[in-house]
């Protein structure tokens, strides 16, 4: 099902709420991210179905609902926090595949061959589990995407620790440059 630009709308007001900056819907995140659904619908003067609606559909599964030992039910986003907000997703150490990708605008490529993959602005650096996935992520910023391989087998062999998000986002701390490589340029 495709979103409507309202309900499109209200996604991106979510990622930004429960991402970034809570206190523009009056709102705090608990330790692990998480805010009674009721308190978001309050606040954001949506009904239960239109919540609904876009956790289901919105393209890559950004939000979970889970009901707590209280019985109070909570919403979060899966991934991509703001270093700013003080959000432990608490997810257990995963073990990835032996290879990832990360997309990229190409104006970046220089420095992070250089530098190696940094979390920016975020918790961490975000991988995707396929091409195809990584050249969306780049696409975000730019028609130019380079996609890099990583090799997080040898990574995690390393110590480097890897976590997987609710919906399938490969989270880790850094990428040194020494672990990257050019897998797809032009897309
Ligand atoms: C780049 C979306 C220069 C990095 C996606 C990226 C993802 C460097 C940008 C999630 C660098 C940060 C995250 C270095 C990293 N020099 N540039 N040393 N190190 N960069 O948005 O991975 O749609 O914070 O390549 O699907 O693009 O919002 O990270 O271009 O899962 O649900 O710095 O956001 O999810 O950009 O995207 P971002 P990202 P949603």
């Amino acid at each position: 099902m495709t979103l409507t630009s309202r309900q499109v709308r209200l996604s991106r007001r979510m990622s930004l709420v429960l991402r970034h900056r809570p206190e523009t819907a009056g709102l705090t995140l608990d330790a692990n991210g998480w805010v009674p659904v009721a308190d978001l619908l309050a606040a954001l003067g949506i009904g239960r179905a239109e919540l609904d609606v876009v956790v289901a559909e919105n393209d890559k599964s950004r939000f979970a609902i889970t009901a707590g030992p209280d019985g109070v039910e909570r919403i979060r986003a899966s991934q991509g926090h703001s270093r700013r907000v003080a959000v432990d997703l608490d997810l257990p150490p995963a073990t990835p595949p032996e290879e990832l990708y990360h997309g990229t605008p190409r104006q970046n490529l220089e420095s992070i061959l250089r530098d190696g993959l940094r979390p920016r602005s975020r918790h961490h650096v975000h991988l995707s589990a396929d091409v195809p996935t990584a050249i969306r992520v780049g696409r975000r910023r730019s028609a130019d995407v380079v996609v890099l391989a990583v090799a997080a087998g040898a990574l995690a062999a390393e110590g480097h620790v890897f976590h997987r998000s609710e919906n399938g986002v490969w989270l880790t701390s850094v990428v040194p440059s020494a672990r990257l490589s050019v897998k797809r340029t032009n897309p």
